[in-house]
């Protein structure tokens, strides 16, 4: 039961990534559009001036003498593949960017990611949601003015709230409803997925 559970958690998460990707997903070409995933574009100045968020896909394409290994910060650093996450050599190789963080690539050709065929993607969390669906809920702001011939009423202490509405400003951050009905169907979604298993 507890691995179906993980299976239930892993797939919600997959279902999530599902969604970002209807409304937000991209796909960054590494080196485009003046280079490629090779020895002569200078990928880091690429990827700084790419902005990749989660859902995005990294699509890297080169010849038959290049591969694309993906490692730690340590195999990026000393261009070893030794300890490698994954290794594909037929281009197109499409990555998707499931997470926030930093992934490591380089060539695994001998000599390629010396020549500075490597690079880090640092990827952002996807914002949330589209800014017209937050609504601001609040109306006019409720300044309770004291009159002048009545004694001011206590100022900080725990008052009953009058009216339903909080008399001093700041509501307590709520969930958007885009985000309830969101979390719900990653929810259903699971579920559904764990009743196949
Ligand atoms: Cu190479």
């Amino acid at each position: 039961m507890a691995r179906a559970m993980v299976t239930t958690i892993l797939l919600s998460i997959v279902a999530t990534t599902m969604l970002f990707d209807l409304t937000l997903a991209a796909d960054h070409t590494v080196g485009a559009p003046s280079g490629g995933w090779d020895t002569s574009t200078d990928l880091s100045t690429w990827a700084s001036s790419e902005t990749f968020t989660v859902g995005d896909n990294l699509v890297f394409r080169y010849t038959s003498t290049h591969d694309v290994v993906e490692v730690t910060k340590d195999g990026y650093d000393s261009c070893s593949i030794s300890n490698s996450i994954s290794s594909n050599g037929v281009s197109p190789t499409t990555i998707k960017l499931t997470d926030a963080g930093s992934r490591y690539f380089i060539c695994g050709t001998a000599g390629h990611c010396d020549q500075g065929m490597k690079v880090e993607i640092k990827t952002v969390a996807a914002s949330s949601g589209p800014p017209t669906t937050t609504t601001p809920t609040s109306g006019p702001p409720t300044t309770t003015t004291p009159s002048s011939d009545s004694p001011a009423p206590p100022v900080s202490t725990k008052s009953p709230p009058s009216s339903g509405t909080p008399v001093s400003g700041d509501e307590p951050p709520k969930p958007s409803s885009a985000t309830i009905v969101k979390m719900s169907v990653v929810s259903m979604v699971g579920v559904g997925f764990l009743m196949l298993v």
